[in-house]
């Protein structure tokens, strides 16, 4: 035990009086021609090929022999290089919990899941024991000269291990990372195509923070951008808008599909109308609503031909380590059920 006891505290939770106003309406889906200008003008990553063979290789696995059910899970934020060879970027606050633990419940209720995430972001199952206020090391204990898991974690550790073993043995969780904004519209056009031949057996649950704006290849300066290139001390960088890609998905990139978008606001008076646009615009199957502030303890599900369904969890539930996605993913399967009954008819 240490001798002096820390506080384990987080510096990044945000302060509902300074939260970003995102009030601003907002901007058009994405058309056929934004869709061809965009990827005419950015270059693809040069490790697709790999991506795109391993996906064949996990899609067709699933299909042809173990008959499971897909879920493309998109976790984490997205960063916005200001110059090419990138030394400053900006980036968003999410750190990928949504993803990463409901990756894992997918997991658990037999589904193969795609794990597309911010690199470095949470992983399911290794979540557990990074990113915590805790060093790895706390979680060990050394015993006649041997370095061991120590006791009173073992049992929980046990259970995840378990859990983890069981995804890799099945060959269950494909991980495939990126970093930035330009990354991940390549990675999930990627996927949406090869997830084509899945038809409704596949789910989209897009949870990752994209950022809205991002400085297009053409105006990115190729080397770090110096001081001197500053005007009276101030450095003015211009945003484009990130072209709004969830109507290529739903019309072109995929097909069949059970799309499911998230919709994060930090305004409570805005979440449901957000929502509700965000589904009239894209006609896709459900919007999940949730705060900032209270992401991981109510989120909203929005959709054209049911109520709006809240799930929350009590401080109790909170306190005794409940997470929300217990509950959400569920509630998910249940809808992908009637959507596949649906697609069947
Ligand atoms: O990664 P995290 O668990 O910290 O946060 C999850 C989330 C709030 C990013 C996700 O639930 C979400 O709302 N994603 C979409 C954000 C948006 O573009 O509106």
């Amino acid at each position: 035990m240490s001798p002096i006891s820390q506080k384990n505290f987080h510096t990044a939770n945000p302060e509902e009086a300074t939260a970003i106003d995102r009030s601003i309406p907002e901007f058009a889906a994405a058309q056929v021609s934004d869709e061809d200008d965009y990827f005419a003008n950015h270059k693809p990553p040069s490790y697709l090929p790999e991506i795109k063979q391993e996906l064949e290789e996990f899609v067709s696995y699933h299909k042809e022999t173990t008959g499971k059910r897909i879920a493309l899970v998109t976790s984490g934020g997205t960063t916005v290089p200001l110059e090419n060879n990138t030394v400053r970027f900006i980036d968003n606050f999410s750190a990928g919990t949504r993803g990463a633990t409901s990756a894992e419940y997918f997991l658990e209720n037999g589904y193969a899941v795609i794990f597309l995430h911010r690199e470095f972001s949470l992983l399911p199952y290794s979540r557990h024991y990074s990113h915590s206020t805790n060093c790895f090391l706390d979680y060990m204990t050394e015993s006649n000269g041997k370095i061991e898991i120590d006791p009173k974690f073992s049992d929980a550790m046990l259970q995840v291990y378990r859990k983890y073993k069981q995804a890799q043995d099945s060959s269950s969780l494909l991980l495939i990372p990126y970093t930035t904004v330009n990354q991940y519209l390549y990675t999930l056009k990627l996927i949406s195509e090869e997830l084509k031949v899945y038809g409704s057996k596949a789910v989209f649950y897009l949870a990752a923070a994209v950022s809205d704006f991002f400085i297009p290849e053409s105006r990115m300066p190729q080397h770090k951008i110096q001081s001197s290139a500053t005007q009276n001390g101030e450095l003015s960088i211009h945003l484009a808008q990130v072209p709004k890609f969830l109507s290529r998905l739903v019309d072109n990139w995929s097909s069949g599909a059970m799309i499911i978008s998230f919709k994060l606001e930090t305004d409570n008076n805005l979440l449901l109308k957000k929502a509700r646009s965000a589904l009239e615009r894209y006609h896709h199957q459900l919007v999940i609503g949730n705060l900032l502030q209270t992401r991981k303890k109510e989120v909203v599900f929005v959709s054209s031909d049911k109520e709006d369904h809240w799930i929350r969890l009590t401080d109790e539930e909170l306190k005794n380590g409940k997470m929300i996605e217990s509950e959400m993913i569920p509630a998910v399967i249940k809808l992908h059920d009637e959507w596949i009954k649906k697609a069947k008819i």
